[in-house]
């Protein structure tokens, strides 16, 4: 039976074989994990702790907060402040950036996540996960917001945990994408996939259908074709899954493929789309495209989008190659009224 490798055994090998990850990055993500492991245990105690409910405050984004996202954000700051690998760190759930105090050594990376996507599952018992992002923080004294918006193309590593049956941690340095699972009896994860590839076509569609009424023609329109499966333009029949956790829809296209939108809509068209770009949208669409798979806004590649604000939205079409290309091409052809065939 082959030997179980840790992550721990898999980072040091990558560093030192591939030079593809320098020890402050290392360090980092080993952090990370542990912290992941942390939050998978409150996660896991649901009822039996005090972690469910509300917790009667809003985040930055005007949504009322579960008392696990604070308790998820609370273990990523104290777990990563006191390394000496971060300046620091952005959260879906602080409206600023959080600078690593000065009692603490500074290091040379920012780290950027969503402590607990999907958080609206929390109380239903379905699939929720951690999403995360490292930059390298520019040259220059100190740090600053300013700093943080870089675009996703300059991501240095990206990945997720989910909280489900197993608590998976999903994981990209630039040299494909990596699956580790917890083993809870050691406590470690122990490497499960490697070279994680996306099907380039899917019979799988995930959108929350509820909005239909509200969506823009591109979409309506290859919504409508896949409904119409064998009779219509596609040839096939479709099926539709929407968890409405994106760590879950996401952790399902890396592992069979498929097709995530949450695009804009006309229900707040000054907004260009419900999913943050910095911290959702980014580190999901390196993973996806290191997996083989593609990652837009309808319009534009998601890696090449130049931040404005720190938790900016963006409308996001992301998964198997070709269905993507054939939706961002549907915008186009809106646009210009060229054929598409
Ligand atoms: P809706 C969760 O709140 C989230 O940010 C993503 O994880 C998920 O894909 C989306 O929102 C679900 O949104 O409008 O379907 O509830």
């Amino acid at each position: 039976m082959a030997a179980k490798i840790s992550l721990s055994r898999y980072l040091v090998e990558q560093q030192r074989m591939e030079g593809h990850i320098p020890a402050e990055l290392r360090l980092l993500l080993e952090v990370v994990a542990r912290a992941s492991k942390s939050i998978s245990q409150s996660v896991n105690k649901g009822a039996l702790g005090d972690v469910m409910g509300g917790a009667d405050s809003e985040n930055i984004q005007g949504e009322m907060q579960k008392k696990l996202d604070i308790i998820a954000n609370e273990v990523l700051i104290e777990a990563n402040e006191w390394g000496g690998h971060l300046a620091a760190m952005a959260s879906e759930e602080m409206e600023g950036i959080y600078v690593v105090p000065n009692r603490y050594p500074q290091g040379e990376y920012l780290l950027l996540f969503d402590p607990l996507d999907g958080s609206s599952n929390i109380d239903v018992n379905v699939s929720i996960g951690t999403i995360f992002s490292v930059l390298k923080k520019p040259e220059g004294v100190g740090v600053s917001e300013q700093d943080f918006l870089q675009p996703g193309c300059k991501q240095v590593a990206a990945g997720y945990c989910i909280f489900g049956p197993q608590t998976t941690l999903a994981l990209t340095v630039g040299d494909g994408v990596v699956m580790f699972t917890l083993d809870r009896e050691q406590g470690s994860f122990i490497l499960t996939e490697e070279n994680v590839r996306i099907p380039d076509d899917t019979q799988e569609f995930a959108i929350n259908m509820s909005n239909m009424r509200h969506w823009d023609a591109p979409i309506k329109r290859y919504i409508d074709e896949c409904l119409q499966g064998t009779e219509g333009p596609r040839g096939k029949d479709f099926n539709m899954r929407w968890i409405a956790s994106m760590v879950a829809d996401v952790h399902r296209i890396l592992t069979r493929g498929g097709i995530f939108m949450y695009p804009w809509d006309k229900r707040e068209p000054g907004k260009p789309g419900k999913l943050r770009l910095m911290y959702e949208a980014n580190p999901m669409s390196w993973l996806i495209e290191q997996a083989g798979g593609a990652a837009t806004n309808g319009k534009t590649r998601i890696l090449d989008l130049q931040p404005t604000k720190l938790h900016e939205r963006v409308s996001v079409i992301l998964g198997s190659k070709n269905e993507v290309e054939r939706v961002t091409a549907y915008h186009s052809e809106a646009v210009d009224g060229a054929a598409v065939v």
